[in-house]
């Protein structure tokens, strides 16, 4: 026997029945991406979370593990430059992507580093947690990270094609249906979708499967590697809040994106599959 495992966490998952579907788009606007060519594929049944992990969530696990993440153990994480105070000391920017900054003592806990904290944002999805981290939780939890193949599954809910989870229309009706960047990306998010940052896990009408932000918020991890052209890479499915159709056209249900496992930011975070019992 292993250790014992809160099955209340896997208990609570989605069942989402077997079947097939058309992974993949021919929107191929980053062809790196590798998104398409569309092509139909059989999938096993599973469970996947209605949402993604939250910080109370992940609060929980490390309340019993004592788990360190590895940007608690490293000292840093990557925090975009839009959320930190503007009396924040300088940061280190990504040479490729400046608006993401190395912030020394930036982590789940303290997602815009020192002085920062989860005050309100208990039921938002953790952030700053590596693919090494989102396993160890799922392996805490009973269950495990999905694949691309379930999370695109998963994320479609039934809409074979569709571009959103939801069906092709962004703003179907002049309403937003996910958390993505407003306004000119990198320096102002209006937030007409209601939040600049992170929202809360269950914001949004969930889709026809009762998931809700399979787009939008964050990244989500995914179990598998990301393929030869970004080698070590991990998959990361979905888009997050920092998403501009004119920089990262990535929430999608087709989209994909990679990060090597030790990568944390804060806009990645995970949701919790399992197999059938
Ligand atoms: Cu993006």
């Amino acid at each position: 026997m292993s250790e014992p495992v809160p099955t209340m966490a896997v208990d609570g998952l989605v069942p989402v029945p077997g079947g097939a579907f058309t992974m993949g788009s021919d929107e191929d606007r980053y062809p790196g991406d590798r998104e398409g060519p569309p092509r139909v594929r059989r999938i096993a049944g599973f469970r996947i979370a209605a949402h993604a992990v939250s910080n109370d969530d992940f609060a929980a696990f490390v309340a019993e593990t004592g788990y360190l993440t590895t940007a608690e153990r490293e000292g840093w994480s990557f925090v975009f430059a839009g959320l930190l105070p503007p009396d924040h000391p300088p940061t280190l920017p990504f040479p490729r992507a400046p608006w993401w900054r190395r912030v020394p003592g930036a982590a789940w806990r303290r997602p815009e580093g020192p002085g920062s904290g989860l005050a309100g944002r208990g039921s938002h999805p953790v952030v700053h947690v590596s693919w090494a981290d989102a396993r160890a939780y799922c392996r805490w939890a009973g269950g495990r990270l999905p694949t691309e193949t379930e999370w695109e599954y998963a994320a479609r809910g039934g809409l074979d094609g569709a571009r959103y989870p939801w069906g092709d229309e962004l703003t179907p009706h002049g309403e937003h249906r996910m958390n993505v960047f407003q306004g000119r990306f990198p320096r102002h998010d209006s937030g007409e979708d209601g939040f600049v940052g992170t929202a809360p896990v269950t914001a949004f009408p969930p889709n026809g499967l009762g998931l809700h932000n399979m787009t939008g918020n964050v990244w989500e991890w995914c179990v598998n590697r990301f393929g030869s052209t970004r080698p070590g890479h991990r998959a990361m499915r979905g888009g997050s809040y920092l998403c501009h159709g004119s920089y990262c056209w990535r929430f999608r249900c087709a989209a994909r994106s990679s990060c090597s496992p030790a990568t944390s930011a804060g806009n990645i975070g995970f949701r919790l599959a399992a197999g059938v019992t």
